[in-house]
C-alpha cells in the first residue's frame, strides 16, 4: 500500500491582496512540505484555492460598485499570479465558486443530514427594513456589550475578540445604510457538534504528535462543550441550501469552504488523463484510505475550524479521512505592530510582483527569509533591517560565498572539473561525516515540519563548508586541493538538494553552477559521482545595498484601494 501526502494551504479569502502575512502563514509553508515531500519521492499532492463567498464577499463588492463575481473574478487573478510569482506549486488552486464545488458542498450537507446531524431552529436576528434584508456576520454593527468598543461586527468584536452573535450588540446598526434594524424571527439550520463531541474527543486525545498549543486549544474547546453550530446565513451569494424553505438562504462560508479541500482534490482528480475512466476510485484513495495523511497548513486562527468544526463534517458525512496534522501558525508581526493595510503597515505581494524588474530581488529572498520568520511557535516580527541583513550574511555571505568560491576555484587552478574521490585526510573524513549527521538530520527535521530548524541547520552546514575551506589552505597546499575541492563540490551539491523546498530557483542555479542535473531527488543529496563534472560559477544573488532596500520599502509597502484595482484589472482584461 502506498502512503499519500494529501497537503493543504487555508484557502484565503478572495476579497483582499495578499501580503507576506498570509504568505508565511499557510502557502509558503504547505509549498516547502510539499516540495519536500516530492523530493521524498512521495505520492504527494498539494491543493488549495480561493474562499469567496460569504460576507466579506459581498460587502467588498457592494463597496467597490461592482458585481460580486466580477469582484472575485478579479481578485482570482491577482491572487493567482502572486502565488506563481512565490513559487508555489500548488498541483490545483481551485475556487469555492465553481459548480462542481457547489454540489459536493450540497452533497456533503444531505450525507449529513441522512446521518441525523442536522437540526432546524429559530433564531432572532437583526434585519434592515430599509435593505429589506436579515444581517449576518459583518452586516451590521454595534457596541461591544463586553468592552464597549462601538464598531464590533455581528459575529465578532475586533477589539476584545469576544464571539458575538448579532442580537448582543448595543446601539446595532446596518452597514449598508446604518439605519437602526430591527429584529425578526427566521429558521437556520445547525450542525449537531454537540452529538460528535465524544469521537471528536477520543479523535485529538490521540493525536499525541500535535502541537501541544494546537491540542490543547481544541482539547479546551471540548472541556467547555461544544454545542450546535449554525450552518445557513441570509445571504445571497454562496452555496444554495436544496432544502425546502431556504431558498433565500445559503451555506454559512465557514460549512463551505474547508469542503473547498475536496472539491480541489476533485476537480485535479477529473484534469488527469491518467485516471480517465477510473475518476472516482482515485478521488476516494486521497480522501478515504487511511493510508492517506492529510496536512493542513493554517493560521492560529483558523484552528477551532479544522480540529473540531471541519472533522466533525468529515466524521459524521461520508467518511472521509481526518486531518493528521494542523500547523496553527501564529502571527507574523510588521515593524513591532499589526500588519495594516489602511496604515500601510506591511508588504502587499501585488507591488513586488508587478515592480519585480526595477526591484530585482527574486521570490528566492523573500521564501528564505520568511521561512527563517516562520512563526511556528511564537509571534515573529518582520523588520527591513533583518530582513537586509539576513539576506546579506546568511544568504548571500554564507551559502552564496561558499558555492561561489568552491565554483571559482575549481575554474581558476583545475581548469573548471571537479577533482574526483581521491586519498583524503582525517579532516576530510571528518567532513563527510559532519555532511552526513547533519543531512539525516535535516531530513528529520523536514519530515517533522520543523522548517525553520531544518533550513538553519543547512545555513549551519554551509558555515562549516566555509570553515573547513578557509582552514585548509589550499591555496598555499596544492597537494590538497583533490580532497578538499571535492569534499567541499559534495557538499554545495547536498547545500543544493537541502536548500530547494525552500529556494528551489536559487537551488536550481547552484547545481547548473556544478554541472549536476536539474531533475533529482532527496537521494541524490549523497551523491558521490561528482568527480569529474564541469563547473560555471553563477553569482548566486547580489546583496541588498541601502538604496535598493529603500525602494523596496517605498513600493512594497503601497496598497491602492479596491476601486482602483478593480479598474486596473477590468482594463487589463478588456
Ligand atoms: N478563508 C480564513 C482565512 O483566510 C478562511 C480560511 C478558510 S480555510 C478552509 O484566514
Ligand atoms: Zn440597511
Amino acid at each position: 500500500m502506498v502512503e499519500r501526502y494529501l497537503i493543504t494551504a487555508a484557502l484565503p479569502y478572495v476579497n483582499n491582496v495578499p501580503h507576506i502575512g498570509n504568505i508565511v502563514g499557510s502557502h509558503l509553508p504547505a509549498d516547502v512540505f510539499a516540495r519536500y515531500c516530492r523530493l521524498k519521492q512521495r505520492n504527494t499532492i498539494f491543493i488549495g484555492g480561493t474562499d469567496e463567498h460569504g460576507s466579506p464577499s459581498e460587502i467588498a463588492a457592494q463597496k467597490a460598485g461592482i458585481g460580486i463575481r466580477d469582484l472575485c473574478d478579479t481578485f482570482y487573478d491577482i491572487h493567482a499570479r502572486i502565488y506563481k510569482w512565490f513559487h508555489l506549486s500548488y498541483d490545483n488552486f481551485s475556487r469555492t465558486s465553481r459548480p462542481l464545488h457547489h454540489e459536493m458542498t450540497q452533497d456533503f450537507f444531505l450525507a449529513l443530514q441522512k446521518n441525523g446531524l442536522i437540526t432546524e431552529k429559530t433564531v432572532r436576528m437583526p434585519f434592515c427594513e430599509k435593505d429589506r434584508r436579515f444581517l449576518p456576520d459583518r452586516f451590521v454593527e454595534g457596541t461591544c456589550p463586553r468592552c464597549k468598543y462601538e464598531q464590533a461586527r455581528g459575529d465578532q468584536c475586533e477589539k476584545c475578540a469576544a464571539l458575538l452573535t448579532p442580537v448582543e450588540l448595543l446601539k446595532p446598526y446596518c452597514t449598508l445604510c446604518r439605519s437602526k434594524p430591527v429584529i425578526k424571527e427566521t429558521k437556520h439550520l445547525f450542525l449537531s457538534l454537540d452529538s460528535l463531541q465524544p469521537p471528536l474527543k477520543e479523535w485529538i486525545e490521540k493525536n499525541t504528535h500535535w502541537k501541544s498549543q494546537v491540542r490543547n486549544l481544541a482539547l479546551g474547546w471540548i472541556a467547555d462543550g461544544l454545542k450546535k453550530r449554525g450552518i445557513t446565513r441570509d445571504l445571497k451569494w454562496g452555496v444554495k441550501v436544496p432544502v425546502k424553505g431556504y431558498e433565500k438562504k445559503v451555506f454559512y462560508v465557514w460549512f463551505d469552504a474547508p469542503i473547498g479541500y475536496i472539491s480541489s482534490t476533485k476537480e485535479w482528480v477529473l484534469e488527469q488523463d491518467e485516471f480517465e475512466g477510473k475518476e472516482d476510485a482515485e478521488f476516494r484513495k486521497w480522501w478515504t484510505h487511511p493510508q492517506t495523511k492529510l496536512y493542513h497548513f493554517i493560521g492560529k486562527d483558523n484552528i477551532p475550524f479544522h480540529t473540531l468544526f471541519f472533522p466533525a463534517m468529515l466524521m459524521g458525512g461520508q467518511q472521509y479521512i481526518l486531518p493528521h496534522y494542523v500547523s496553527g501558525y501564529q502571527f507574523l508581526n510588521y515593524e513591532g505592530g499589526k500588519l495594516s493595510k489602511s496604515k500601510g503597515h506591511g508588504v502587499f505581494c501585488e507591488s513586488l510582483v508587478d515592480h519585480e524588474s526595477e526591484l530585482g530581488l527574486p521570490a528566492d529572498a523573500w521564501r528564505f527569509f520568511l521561512i527563517l520568520k516562520l512563526p511556528e511557535v511564537r509571534d515573529t516580527d518582520f523588520t527591513w533591517k533583518e530582513f537586509q541583513s539576513r539576506l546579506n550574511t546568511e544568504l548571500i555571505g554564507n551559502v552564496g560565498n561558499f558555492v561561489h568560491r568552491v565554483s571559482s576555484f575549481i575554474v581558476k587552478n583545475r581548469e573548471g572539473i571537479i577533482p574526483n574521490k581521491c586519498k583524503w585526510e582525517e579532516t576530510d573524513e571528518q567532513m563527510l561525516e559532519t555532511l552526513e549527521s547533519y543531512v539525516s538530520e535535516i531530513d528529520g527535521l523536514y519530515d517533522q515540519i520543523n522548517l525553520v530548524a531544518a533550513l538553519q541547520k543547512t545555513i549551519e552546514l554551509s558555515a562549516k563548508g566555509n570553515q573547513y575551506f578557509q582552514s585548509q589552505e589550499i591555496w598555499k597546499n596544492p597537494e590538497r586541493q583533490n580532497a578538499v575541492l571535492h569534499v567541499c563540490a559534495r557538499l554545495c551539491n547536498a547545500i543544493s538538494v537541502l536548500m530547494a523546498p525552500v529556494t528551489p530557483i536559487l537551488s536550481a542555479r547552484m547545481r547548473r553552477s556544478f554541472g549536476l542535473s536539474e531533475s533529482f531527488s532527496w537521494v541524490d543529496v549523497r551523491d558521490q559521482e561528482i568527480g569529474g563534472k564541469r563547473v560555471s560559477p553563477e553569482i548566486l544573488l547580489t546583496p541588498l545595498d541601502d538604496d535598493n532596500l529603500a525602494r523596496l520599502k517605498a513600493i512594497s509597502t503601497k496598497l491602492g484601494d479596491v476601486e482602483q484595482r478593480i479598474g486596473k484589472h477590468k482594463a487589463q482584461r478588456d
